[in-house]
Order: structure tokens, then sequence, then C-alpha cells
């Protein structure tokens, strides 16, 4: 196989020319072509496999224990100017950048296969999808893509139509953490990446295009590229509405998306049709409509049982690619949080003692097809998307933000959505458990400046007649105990059937200076073991907790200088002002 596209063409040969490879091979997207990069893999022990009679078809990865999430301090927006990365991503000239990463790639495939690997992110007859083409020496990056994108054949073939695609170029290198780079260069639409063959950092599809690269396209194109999952919502008179929501990474998205409704709601049905990635664009009928990029999960395992998540569970007990997961004495996969089993051997291949901490590791995987979820909707190969009914962003907080809020209007919507924060999570390396601002849960994946992203957000806001309803939710706010006070998972849906009657229905608000809260006897809590302080606690404003969290936003929006909108500025204020006016609210007291 090769390309009509001279381009392609062109810059695959520059690049063998650069990497020397040993050999060149075209991914066509087949199954064949699987089987076969599985059966060297098992051979060559990049994987292993897993037990054939409980999971079939499931195969373990073990990364490098210096390799096992994301780095954002290794992670590069390359602008012409450093003002139009801004003060929220790390930035490096284009000329320098791209110096350095040359050093790196020179030579670096020697012995290596050089994989290109054509792709399409979203359905591959829809106008709003985009394509790449990632240039790796990775297998597992390439059986991996397979799962994540319609990747081969049809999305080289809308390639050479178009003309046009995303540059990615990957190589693992020899996984020094010292010689790792993620780099940007949005003004060409040009990834490259080296040093690293864990997800977010080597699936270039994933967050480097979908997400750095299409917010700049987005921007330009007027449109959003977002840290969503989409899930459809079918009542028991059969109507489906969708809603996206943005948490930051490992604060829930796979876990709403595919939610199967608590015993109390008879008739109620979940659709997912993305757990990661939403690309939303105002229509002509004046609703924001969203696709999924994705074709596939990459998923957090630890925590997955039948109780949290039954879809998820099922899924990945066949044609699953696990990532730095443990392994029972029987070769089945296990994890913190995994139902039965014991570990005996750890995600590092040692045998299992607690004294070296969780058997799993807290960021190992999971990677299938999405058609795999048994909530799996149909309508996430739709070309057109689904409307989207209310945009929901949520952050990992003990404390301060209630179980749910409702934005006045889209402004107050978008402050909700710029002033969010989270506890940081295993998915990057760093410190755990810290909370940073984490702006729409875009703080690792917005390709320019936040303040004209918040910009665009209030831009799109003027084109929509009918946009959605905006909420901000909390699942993780703790009690005396140090437990989560809300139950979650399934029982959110009694948060999202709220939301929906607020967007569609006739469902009562409490007004508060912070936002709208749900009155009690509005929130159905019906058969949950809550009392009526943890009720109270979970639906309150704490003024002097607001006081200090708006405190914290105005710090942040100051590192942006002048440049944050003067409407969002305005907004901001108001809400302060009726804040330090107002008294502590709770939906019970009104
Ligand atoms: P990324 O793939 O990293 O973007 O993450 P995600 O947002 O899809 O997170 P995911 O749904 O995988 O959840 C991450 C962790 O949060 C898992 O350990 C879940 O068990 C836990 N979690 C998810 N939903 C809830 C909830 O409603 N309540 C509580 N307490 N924990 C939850
Ligand atoms: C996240 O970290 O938000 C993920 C996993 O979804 S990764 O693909 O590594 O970005
Ligand atoms: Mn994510």
């Amino acid at each position: 196989m090769s390309t009509s596209n001279q381009e392609l063409a062109r810059w695959v040969e520059d690049v063998a020319g650069l990497t020397q490879p040993d050999r060149i091979h075209w991914c066509d997207g087949s199954e064949a072509e699987d089987r076969q990069l599985i059966e060297a893999m098992l051979a060559s022990g990049e994987l292993e496999e897993l037990n054939q009679d409980t999971h079939p078809n499931c195969y373990l990865h073990r990364s490098n224990p210096a390799d096992v999430a994301r780095v954002e301090h290794l992670t590069f927006v390359c602008t012409d100017e450093e003002e139009e990365a801004g003060p929220n991503n790390h930035w490096m000239a284009p000329d320098e950048a791209r110096r350095k990463m040359r050093e790196l790639f020179e030579g670096c495939m020697k012995g290596r296969t050089l994989y290109v690997v054509p792709y399409c992110m979203g359905p591959v007859d829809s106008p709003l999808s985009r394509c790449g083409v990632e240039i790796t020496d990775s297998p597992y990056v390439v059986i991996n893509m397979k799962r994540m994108t319609r990747m081969g054949r049809d999305a080289l073939a809308r390639i050479e139509q178009e003309g046009s695609f995303v540059r990615g170029l990957h190589s693992t290198g020899e996984l020094d953490p010292e010689r790792r780079f993620i780099m940007h260069f949005p003004q060409d639409l040009e990834i490259m990446s080296y040093g690293s063959g864990y997800g977010g950092n080597a699936l270039l599809g994933k967050k480097c295009h979908a997400l750095r690269i299409a917010s700049h396209q987005a921007r330009h194109e007027g449109w959003l590229a977002e840290h969503m999952l989409i899930v459809g919502i079918q009542n028991p008179q059969g109507e489906t509405r969708y809603i996206a929501a943005a948490f930051p990474s490992a604060c829930g998205k796979t876990n709403l998306a595919m939610l199967i409704p608590p015993e109390e709601y008879k008739g109620w049905k979940i659709w997912t049709v993305g757990d990661d990635i939403a690309w939303l664009h105002p229509r002509e009928d004046g609703r924001l409509w969203a696709i999924n990029p994705e074709a596939g999960y990459f998923g957090v395992v630890p925590g997955t049982s039948p109780k949290t998540n039954p879809n998820a569970y099922e899924m990945i007990q066949r044609d699953t690619l696990f990532t730095n997961v443990a392994v029972t004495k029987d070769n089945q996969p296990w994890w913190e949080g995994s139902p039965d089993g014991e570990p005996a051997v750890d995600w590092q291949g040692r045998p299992h003692d607690p004294a070296n901490g969780p058997a799993a590791h807290p960021n190992s995987r999971f990677t299938v097809s999405a058609r795999q979820n048994p909530s799996w909707s149909e309508v996430a190969e739709d070309p057109r998307g689904v409307p989207i009914s209310a945009i929901v962003f949520g952050g990992r907080r003990k404390d301060t933000m209630p179980l749910v809020l409702q934005a006045r209007d889209w402004d107050h919507g978008v402050l909700l959505g710029a002033g969010m924060a989270s506890e940081t999570t295993a998915a990057a390396t760093g410190k755990k458990g810290v909370v940073r601002r984490d702006p729409m849960a875009m703080k690792p994946f917005c390709g320019y400046n936040f303040a004209d992203y918040f910009g665009h957000w209030l831009d799109i806001g003027d084109k929509l007649e009918h946009p959605p309803e905006i909420f901000h939710v909390n699942w993780f706010q703790r009690g005396e105990d140090g437990g989560f006070i809300w139950p979650g998972f399934s029982e959110n849906l009694r948060v999202l059937e709220w939301m929906l009657e607020r967007a569609h229905g006739d469902a009562g608000a409490v007004e508060t200076p912070a936002g709208l809260l749900p009155q009690q006897t509005e929130l159905n809590t019906e058969g949950l073991d809550l009392s009526t302080t943890e009720l109270e606690d979970l639906l309150s404003i704490d003024p002097a907790a607001w006081d200090q969290e708006m405190e914290a936003i105005g710090e942040f929006f100051a590192q942006f200088g002048g440049r944050i909108p003067d409407r969002l500025q305005k907004e901001f204020d108001r809400v302060r002002r009726a804040l330090s006016d107002g008294e502590a609210v709770t939906a019970s007291a009104r």
C-alpha cells in the first residue's frame, strides 16, 4: 500500500530518511493486520496473553514503570508568539522545538518498523470529522489506534479525497523521562512526540489531535473541541435527550457515559455516544450538536466492577487490551476494586507484595472498541451528531461545590466552567489530590490561550438561539467520616433527571448568588440512605468557602493580564458582589 497524496508520500519519505527504519508498513486497518501485529508482540514479549478461557482475545501490556501517565510538564504548544499559547501551556519557539525534535528522531527507528497509520476522528462520512496520519515505531500504538479511531483504508481514502490531514510523528525512543517531549504546532497542524509509549502521549489522535490541535482549528472555524462525554438519556415516555459533560481526567466521564439506571428508574435507559471527547457545532437550527470523534475507549481500570460500572465490566471481559493491570495466578486481569480473585503478579511483573503499593497501577487502562459497550448508541455513527440539551462541568472537590448547580444563563455557565477546579489524579505524573484550577476540564488540553478560549465560548453562545442549559456538578463531596456523601455512579441519573426537567420541563430551583440549586423536593432521593443534614450539605452554598473560591478564581484570571474577556470579568464581578451581599443558602431553607 502507498498513497496518491503527494504531500503524504513525501512526508513519509522525509521521516524515513530522518529516522532510518528497517521497514515501512502502511496500515490498512484490517483484522488480519491486527492479528499479525498481536502475534508479533506476543512473540517479542510486548504483549502477554491473559487467560483465554475467561478473557478471550484479551492481552496485557506492561509499560516502562517510568512511563505510565501523561507528562504535562513535557507537553508544549509551539506557536510563533508565547501569548498565543498562554500561561495555561508550556511554550517553545517552533524553530527551537523542531531542532530539538530532529535531533531526537535522527536514526531512532534503526532496526525497527515505521508504521504509517491513517485515521479519521469521527464517522468517515461526517463533514464534522477530521483526518490525521500518525507515523509511529510502536506496534502497541497501532493496535490501540485501530480500536480508538476509524483507522486504515477508509481514512486514507478520505485523506486522498480531501487533501488535508494532521501530521503526527511518534517514536517510543529510549523511554528516558529526560528525553521525552510532546510538541504541538497548531499553525502547521503538526504533532511530534518522542520518548513515551503511553496513552495520551503516544496515541496522537486522542488528546494531541482531537483536543489540542482541534481546539485551535475549532476556534478559527467556529466550533468547540472539548474533554467531554456525550450521553443519551431515554425516559419512560421514550424520549431521548443528550447531555455533554466535562470532568477532568479520572473524574467520572466513562462511568457517567455508560451508567445503568437505579432500581427506582424503571423504563429509563442510558445510551453512550462518547466517553472522553466531544466536538460541538452550532447548527442552523440554533442548537448545539455534538459528535464523538473516537471509536473506542481508553478507560481507567481501577474501580471498575459490576457494582460501580456493570456495562464497562461486561465490555472488558473479551477483546480488550489491558495496560498496567495485575494478574491472578491463573492469569486473569486484576485491579483494585475487582469483584473477585487475588493479585499474584503486580503491574510491573513482580510477585505481588502490598508493601510495593497497589497491585494494578492507579492509572492502568483498558482499550476497547466502543461497540463492545452494551449501552453503545448507534447515533455515535450518525454523521450529523446529536443535539445537546445540557452542558455539565464537574470537578472532584471534597467541599465547597454542591452536588449540582445550574447557571442562570450562558455567560454565567461559561464562568462556572472557567472557574472549575479539581483534585489532581493518577492520569498525569505529579502530585495527586491537590486542588488545581482546571477550566472546562481542559487545563492539559487547550491548544491556545485560555483567555481567548473563554472568549470563544462566549462567542459560541451568541450563535445559539437555543443554547443548552449549563450546570456544575460534584459527585465527590466528603462527609465528616472522610467518605463520599453522595452515592454516585447509577444514582447520578437522579441529578441528570433534574437537569433535563430544568431544560425541557418545569422542575423548581432555588436562586442563590452562586447559581440555581434544586429544591429538595425536586431532586428524587427516593430509596437513598441520606440524612437531612447530608442532603443539606450536598445542596448548599457556604458563603465563606465561596468567598475563598472566588478569590482563587480572581487570582487565576489575573494571570492572563487584561486578556480575560470583559464580559467574563463582569460576570465574575456580578457573582462576587452578590455573594458578599448574600447569606448562607441551602435548598431546604427557602
Ligand atoms: P479519563 O479517561 O482519565 O479522562 O477519566 P474519566 O473522567 O473517564 O474517569 P472515570 O469514569 O474512568 O472515573 C475515574 C475514577 O472515578 C474511577 O476510579 C471511578 O470508579 C471513580 N468514579 C466515577 N464516577 C464516580 C462517582 O459518581 N462517585 C465516586 N465516588 N467515584 C466515581
Ligand atoms: C486522560 O488523561 O484524560 C485520559 C487518558 O483520558 S489519556 O489518553 O492518557 O489522555
Ligand atoms: Mn480524558
